[in-house]
């Protein structure tokens, strides 16, 4: 079996998302004052985050038994999420949060229908491939794409009001091994996932994030929209996509309801409703 080629990729802000559930039998215990002043502190945690200069911060309320807290971090290094990791720990409203679930990815963008141009591009200028020329003219044209590419590789945590996290592989199966697929095999699959993905534009906006070496599946998916239905009509499209019917695992699932800083009271009283 020969080798075949790996794709380009270019990636952004790394990712952290990390999941809390939340001590409910010691909070029960606390008077008013005490709840009120945890709240403030934790609210003033989250906004220091959300208002970093380099990255950005959101916390959603997670639905269901999986968790209470899900926190999203962009930034522009390990270190910096570390400092986000420290900072929450070194806080009194940290002693109530128990971790249950983190994930760790770097903000990713495949450049399989670029990267096809790029060398087409360079093949009709006549330069040959692998030469010294050729090379040249590569990196300057991936660098070319990661400015114009800024944008989707240094966002925001992107608007909507449900967050919809799962991690997921590409199978490596004996029978569908994506990673034995040509690379024309593969682009032409990633178009058709990107076909299925653009008629829910305007409805969700997905962040995929890059995992391979850093977490324990190779890619985390976060899918931001106002309309929780659209994660499972979305989600259910693609599993008849080839590129997932064939070629998808997954992980768990994770949804939560976005909440700002000054809502954190809200979601201990469960009393966060939509706007
Ligand atoms: O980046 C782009 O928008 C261009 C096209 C595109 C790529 C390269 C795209 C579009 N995706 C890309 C890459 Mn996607 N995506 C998923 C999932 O649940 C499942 O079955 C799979 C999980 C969803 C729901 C989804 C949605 N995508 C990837 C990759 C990297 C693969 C690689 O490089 O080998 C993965 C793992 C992945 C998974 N995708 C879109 C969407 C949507 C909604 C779009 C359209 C986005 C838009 O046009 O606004």
């Amino acid at each position: 079996m020969t080798t075949v080629e790996a794709p380009e990729t270019i990636e952004g802000w790394y990712v952290q998302h990390d999941l809390f559930t939340f001590q409910w039998s010691q909070w029960r215990t606390f008077a008013p004052a005490k709840r009120h002043q945890l709240v403030e502190e934790a609210a003033a945690w989250l906004k220091v985050q959300t208002q970093t200069e380099a990255g950005d911060s959101a916390a959603f309320n997670v639905v269901g038994h999986k968790g209470d807290l899900l926190l999203t971090h962009f930034r522009p290094s390990l270190e910096a999420l570390n400092q986000v990791k420290v900072s929450l720990r070194q806080t009194e409203f940290f002693s109530y949060l128990e971790p249950v679930y983190g994930y760790l990815s770097v903000i990713e963008l495949g450049m399989y229908e670029v990267i096809g141009v790029v060398k087409r591009q360079l093949s009709a200028q006549g330069l040959e491939e692998g030469s010294d020329a050729y090379n040249a003219a590569y990196q300057e044209a991936l660098q070319q794409q990661k400015e114009a590419l800024q944008d989707r590789l240094y966002p925001e945590i992107p608007a909507g009001r449900y967050q919809c996290f799962y991690p997921m592989n590409k199978r490596r199966g004996e029978t569908h091994n994506w990673y034995t697929l040509s690379m024309d095999e593969r682009r032409s699959l990633m178009r058709g996932h990107g076909m299925t993905g653009r008629k829910y534009a305007g409805r969700v906006k997905q962040i995929i994030s890059g995992s391979v070496g850093f977490d324990d599946w190779e890619w985390g998916v976060s899918l931001f929209a106002d309309d929780p239905l659209v994660f499972k009509k979305l989600v259910y499209e693609m599993r008849f996509d080839t590129a997932s019917s064939l070629y998808g695992e997954f992980g768990e699932f994770f949804v939560g309801i976005r909440f700002e800083p000054e809502q954190f009271g809200d979601v201990l009283s469960g009393t966060l409703t939509a706007p």
